[in-house]
């Protein structure tokens, strides 16, 4: 079936978690609030929200297109698990089907994908969201790939922990990556 490892997604995942990691651990009441109110008026007048669904493991309340202006929350339904939406903009063009693109090998895969993801929200069960790249907004039109690239099994506050005393990637045990287990989606943005 779909091969797990998959070293582009991992990396950018792993480096991303762990950027958001310290952003929430350095500021986690402030810096997401005083943009809320003028996001929401943005969302309204040049596209809308999308509320997605986290949940083990899956993304719920994804759409197939929505404006460009569009912005995506979070939030983490999940009982024990950690999850993220990292969004990935595919290369114009593209008209293969997320399945075929993740069948494919790993370089060829590596090789559409850009260096840093678009967005990375992050929340933990029941927990606020964490806006580590971007806010959420589409500022771009394009087909993007969503994925959770957090490892199954991990306790979240372990993570978080562990993210934020490592210079590298968190060093925690864990399964294989959500993405691997089925959480992952796209979105045309228009
Ligand atoms: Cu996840």
């Amino acid at each position: 079936m779909k091969r797990i490892r998959r070293s582009r997604l991992l990396g950018v995942v792993a480096a991303v978690t762990l950027a958001a990691t310290l952003v929430s651990c350095g500021d986690d009441d402030d810096s997401a609030e005083p943009a809320a109110p003028a996001a929401a008026q943005v969302a309204a007048s040049e596209g809308e929200v999308i509320e997605v669904e986290m949940v083990d493991y899956e993304f719920i309340g994804v759409p197939e297109t929505a404006e460009v202006g569009s912005r995506i929350t979070v939030v983490n339904n999940s009982q024990t698990e950690m999850h993220e939406v990292v969004a990935l903009r595919l290369p114009d063009g593209e008209d293969r089907s997320l399945e075929e693109l993740l069948q494919l090998p790993e370089d060829e895969l590596d090789a559409l994908l850009p260096e840093m993801p678009d967005m990375v929200l992050l929340a933990a069960p029941g927990g606020p969201q964490i806006d580590a790249v971007g806010d959420g907004t589409f500022t771009m039109p394009g087909r993007y790939v969503l994925v959770c690239g957090i490892p199954a099994g991990v306790d979240p506050e372990e993570f978080l922990a562990a993210a934020a005393e490592n210079d590298g990637p968190p060093d925690v045990a864990g399964g294989p990556p959500h993405f691997a287990l089925g959480m992952v989606a796209e979105i045309t943005i228009e």
